[in-house]
């Protein structure tokens, strides 16, 4: 019988700068859900799928090795964003050399938006599926198998002799109630080990759905390459059967909705939220919104059936802003929104960033003032990145944009700086936007009630510090003078 093993994985990357490492005890440690979803699909077509969630189980890359030399696959199947590039490419050239008849198979958002590039300089990938991959992964597992031709798979990016050839098409699936539920059963300590990031659930175990794909909007900074601009859903049961499925087999609690447009159909959501309220389950819930897509009835049904935090992409203060990130909102939009959700009794959290062409010191001071106006309870700020497969990435590359950037593209890093500015000063006025929001009473009183009513993140406080300590004290010890970030190689 022919080798059906296929392990996924999911590289090492880098979250945040060299010598930060006791962050991740705030982090968010979700798995990838691509994954879930393609071995469930493989599986069922009877392939033997593992999965290696490198980065939440801090393996080095030696470690990733040793698990993939026991298993001896057939086939490698990695998950690429584009911080994750360099780290997957030294395990693509560790299998090259260890296990030189195992075919390495690539996808995920880099390669949705940049896999002719990349695999015309990476040999050591054999194949790149672009777009959702669950049922082209199988069609060109099927087509090795059988010493098919790869030519009749759409979709798919590969070399022949010295040139790339790509394929027509893009994966995409219409009807997602088609697909088979993500393999959470092969995640290793699921769902203990998959918690997101501190004070941003109210109590675990928790997982991640996404419970529709794509985005009809544009705006610049963003990657849609994945999944496009036509919006699929999930029919509301199917949803509510798998966190149905996810309370009965793991005793999860807290579903977080990763979608793009969690809110986009008025519909959908109202029908998840009878589902909820009928069934008792008591889930408590998170997901996305746009300003302009929620509204005050909603919000009140979504409250009762156990909404707890809505992530808003407010992105900055400035209007002028707003416009040129082609956002289509604008900020007083934005402040209803908050407004509306923080009177329902959900929790807002901000998506922010910081260093987008055209920010201004301006800019800077207007995005202070409005996270001090309005009743938001947790903020997220990035760093601007231009991410390959958004429109600004286009605009800005050849500029001083390089793709030798892209293993610090976790949106921890300037990459990029508007003109006028110097990282140094985003650097500096990153911390200052920070602590314009935190550093206030209500705030410290916000964060100590909630640590009351859910003491576990006082726990991962505690790592946090203690990590940070020894990082101090490390620093000292070896004559850095506090200063954390470690001077590292580059891995390539
Ligand atoms: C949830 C999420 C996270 C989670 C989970 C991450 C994870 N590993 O999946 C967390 C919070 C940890 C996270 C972190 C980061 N994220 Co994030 N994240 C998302 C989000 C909102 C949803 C992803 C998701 O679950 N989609 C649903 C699943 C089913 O889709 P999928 O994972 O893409 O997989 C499908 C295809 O890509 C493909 N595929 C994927 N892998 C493979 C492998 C093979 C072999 C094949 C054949 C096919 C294939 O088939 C899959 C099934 O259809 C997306 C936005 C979006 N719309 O996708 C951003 C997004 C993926 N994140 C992004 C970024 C930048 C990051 C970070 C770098 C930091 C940051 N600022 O957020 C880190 C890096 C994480 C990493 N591992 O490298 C960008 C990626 C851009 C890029 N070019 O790299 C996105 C696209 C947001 C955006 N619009 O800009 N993220
Ligand atoms: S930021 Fe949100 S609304 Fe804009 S394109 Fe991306 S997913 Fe769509």
């Amino acid at each position: 019988m022919s080798n059906k093993k296929i392990v996924f994985i999911n590289p090492p990357y880098e979250r945040i700068a060299k010598g930060y490492d006791f962050v991740k005890h705030i982090t968010n440690n979700s798995p990838s859900l691509g994954l879930l979803h393609l071995a469930a699909e493989v599986r069922l077509h009877g392939y033997v799928p593992k999965i290696i969630e490198s980065d939440i189980f801090d393996m080095s890359i030696d470690a990733v090795m040793e698990e993939v030399e026991k298993e001896t696959p057939a086939y490698v199947g990695i998950t690429l964003f584009t911080v994750g590039v360099w780290n997957a490419l030294t395990i693509a050239r560790e299998i090259k050399k260890r296990l030189p008849k195992t075919v390495i198979i690539v996808g995920g958002p880099h390669i949705s938006s940049m896999g002719k590039e990349t695999m015309e300089r990476f040999r050591e990938f054999d194949y790149a599926v672009d777009g959702e991959g669950e049922k082209i992964l199988v069609e060109l597992l099927q087509v090795l198998e059988t010493g098919g031709n790869p030519f009749s798979v759409p979709g798919i990016i590969f070399r022949k002799g010295p040139f790339v050839h790509q394929t027509q098409g893009k994966a995409i699936n219409k009807d997602l109630d088609d697909l088979p539920m993500p393999a959470w059963d092969l995640l290793p300590d699921f769902p203990r080990a998959y918690i997101p990031a501190i004070y941003d659930y109210p109590r675990g175990p928790v997982a991640t759905i996404a419970a529709s794909r794509g985005c009809p909007f544009h705006c610049k900074f963003c990657d849609t390459s994945t999944f496009g601009a036509s919006v699929r859903f999930y029919s509301p049961k199917v949803v509510f059967q798998m966190m149905k499925h996810l309370r009965e087999q793991y005793g999860v609690r807290h579903i977080m909705f990763v979608d793009d447009l969690f809110v986009a159909s008025r519909l959908r959501v109202t029908e998840l939220c009878r589902l909820l309220i009928e069934s008792g389950l008591n889930f408590t819930w998170s997901c996305t919104s746009r300003v302009d897509t929620i509204k005050p009835d909603t919000l009140e049904l979504m409250k009762k059936a156990g909404c707890w935090e809505i992530s808003f992409g407010l992105e900055t203060g400035s209007d002028v802003l707003l416009k040129k990130m082609d956002k289509a909102a604008e900020v007083e939009k934005s402040e209803q929104a908050v407004n509306w959700t923080a009177a329902a009794g959900i929790r807002t959290k901000g998506l922010f960033m910081l260093g987008y062409p055209g920010e201004t010191r301006e800019t800077i001071e207007q995005t202070k003032a409005f996270v001090r106006r309005i009743p938001m309870t947790i903020m997220n700020l990035t760093k601007f990145t231009p991410y390959p497969g958004s429109p600004i990435y286009r605009d800005l590359y050849g500029t001083n944009i390089r793709d030798d950037h892209w293993e610090r593209m976790n949106g921890m890093n300037f990459v990029w700086s508007p003109d006028g500015m110097t990282v140094d000063e985003l650097d500096r006025h990153y911390q200052n936007i920070l602590t314009a929001f935190y550093n206030r009473p209500k705030m410290g009183l916000y964060y100590a009630s909630l640590s009351i009513r859910y003491p576990h993140h006082l726990l991962r406080l505690a790592r946090f510090g203690l990590g940070f300590l020894a990082a101090k004290i490390r620093s000292y010890a070896q004559g850095r003078h506090g200063l954390l970030v470690q001077p590292g190689a580059s891995p390539h």
